[in-house]
């Protein structure tokens, strides 16, 4: 009986989180659909973390990624990488455009949320709130759905 009970509640488990995965992968916002908000779980003691999102413009008019900020860490910015004398550099990439008609994709070794001064660590399958704001389309709760330690970020 005991074991049945603990099936259920695998079962109600894996329903109820299949569900959150479900909404955090695509999420719109006015001409925007912005999907697969990922981040990765960090080891132990890590103060950064970095968060990817993919970011599309179905509207006729260009947008712009203004500014992004988090509960969970002391400081939000978006990062670029580049390469510097075969060098891997990352720094602010200020205001991101978003062209009509075309994709933005924040992810590994290219744009990415760079949360500094974490202020928990990002734990594999938890959900943690970063707030996006858009020129037109304004302001958005993106639900970042933390993956392995050396997620890519494919489809799953
Ligand atoms: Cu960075």
């Amino acid at each position: 009986m005991k074991t049945f009970f603990t099936f259920l509640f695998a079962a109600f488990v894996a329903i109820s989180s299949f569900g959150n995965l479900a909404t955090a992968h695509e999420q719109k916002l006015g001409a925007l659909v912005l999907h697969h908000a990922w981040s990765r779980a960090t080891p132990a003691g890590a103060k950064t973390g970095a968060a990817y999102v993919k970011i599309e413009n179905t509207g006729d008019t260009a947008d712009q990624l203004l500014s992004v900020s988090a509960d969970i860490a002391a400081m939000t910015e978006v990062h670029q990488m580049t390469m510097e004398n075969d060098m891997m550099k990352m720094g602010p990439a200020g205001v991101v455009d978003i062209p009509p008609h075309g994709v933005v994709e924040l992810k590994p070794h290219g744009l990415h949320i760079m949360l500094m001064g974490l202020k928990k660590p990002l734990t594999e399958g938890d959900t943690f709130p970063v707030t996006l704001t858009f020129a037109k389309a304004g302001k958005v709760d993106l639900q970042i759905v933390v993956g392995k330690v050396d997620d890519m970020g494919e489809e799953h």
